[in-house]
């Protein structure tokens, strides 16, 4: 496996959150209360009658067509359809946001509202140049923590 290609994949430092995480709003925060590991992690949440909540990183992460890579995160949620979609950038530049575009989920967790471990490998195509992670809650009203996403290329 190589290094892990997500910068302040857990959270833990502050001066890298926002440019890489995007700004706090009332559907997502940086959570100090019942964090995975260190001391902080990030919270979405979704109240009743709001479609979703989504936020992608901020930064495009360069992948290699035809390369398998692994995302593994931890996620506490009660509500099954919380996840990190991976998105897909072209080699012209094109994000490919949806499942019928190319984007792809990993499988749900389970939604017991205690700390599940997710790890979801999967191959790029060729003719992508990058990925965008997009943590998301898509049930209403729902909310989940998301810490410690590692990203890494697969030997
Ligand atoms: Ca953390």
């Amino acid at each position: 496996m190589s290094k892990n290609l997500v910068e302040n994949g857990d959270f833990e430092n502050f001066a890298v959150e926002h440019p890489t995480w995007g700004l706090e709003s009332e559907k997502q925060k940086f959570e100090t209360e019942g964090v995975h590991g260190g001391k902080r992690c990030f919270k979405m949440s979704l109240k009743q009658g709001e479609s979703y909540a989504s936020r992608d990183y901020k930064k495009e992460i360069p992948v290699i067509g035809g390369k398998s890579y692994e995302l593994t995160y931890w996620i506490k949620s009660k509500v099954r359809s919380s996840f990190i979609r991976v998105k897909f950038v072209t080699q012209d530049g094109r994000t490919l946001n949806k499942p019928e575009e190319g984007a792809t989920d990993p499988s749900l967790c389970k939604g017991t509202g205690e700390w599940e471990k997710i790890v979801y490998r999967f191959l790029v195509s060729e003719g992508m140049k990058a990925v965008v992670l997009s943590p998301r809650v898509v049930t209403t009203p729902g909310e989940a923590l998301f810490d410690d996403i590692v990203l890494q290329g697969v030997d």
